[in-house]
């Protein structure tokens, strides 16, 4: 089965976030029939959202995998639920040990109840665009433009790259 592209966007802003999404990335890797073609550096960003939270730590995994995007979607949940997630229903964009959401699958194009790709918000968010643009700086996205004229247009938030993950 021909393997398709899969961008993944990890984010943590609770316990050392760190070596958290370091050892996700990982995992990621190790999901069966995936392999993890490019990783980026780590992003500490300002949070966004309503509710006031720690900076997050951020970064994004190219992977290469031939498993359907539901099944992929529940091998992210599993590692997620292993770094101990909070889950709070009541509150959207709540502080998380571990978030790992789908940016884009291939070119599919996906609308479920569970599952919506190209992710809603990866236009707007620097924290997933600027790892992007480190590990795939040409990648022209159909329907939305090249990662350059996205940055260019997304909203500024304070972000900075981490030399390394003891920064
Ligand atoms: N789901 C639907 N589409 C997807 C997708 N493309 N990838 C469903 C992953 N999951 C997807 O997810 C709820 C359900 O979304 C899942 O069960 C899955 O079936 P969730 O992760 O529990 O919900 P959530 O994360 O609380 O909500 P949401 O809207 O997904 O939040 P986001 O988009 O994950 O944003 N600021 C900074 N600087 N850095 C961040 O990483 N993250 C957030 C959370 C807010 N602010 C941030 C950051
Ligand atoms: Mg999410």
């Amino acid at each position: 089965m021909p393997a398709e592209e899969v961008f993944i966007g990890l984010g943590s802003n609770i316990g050392d976030s760190s070596t958290i999404v370091e050892q996700a990335m990982v995992a990621l890797g190790n999901i069966s029939q995936c392999r993890l073609r490019a990783s980026s550096s780590l992003y500490r960003s300002e949070a966004i959202g309503e509710i006031p939270q720690d900076d997050y730590i951020n970064a994004v995994a190219l992977l290469d995998t031939s498993l359907e995007p539901m099944d992929l979607l529940l091998e992210m949940q599993a590692i997620e639920h292993a770094y101990y997630r909070r889950r709070d229903r009541e509150e959207r964009w709540t502080p998380r040990t571990l978030d790992l959401d789908i940016i884009l699958f291939g070119d599919r194009s996906i609308d479920d109840s569970h599952l919506v790709v190209p992710h809603p918000q990866f236009a707007q968010r620097l924290f997933v665009l600027e790892p992007m643009f480190e590990i795939d700086g040409d990648r022209f996205i159909p329907g939305y433009g090249s990662l350059s004229y996205l940055i260019a247009n997304a909203p500024v938030i304070s972000i900075e790259k981490l030399a390394n993950s003891r920064d």
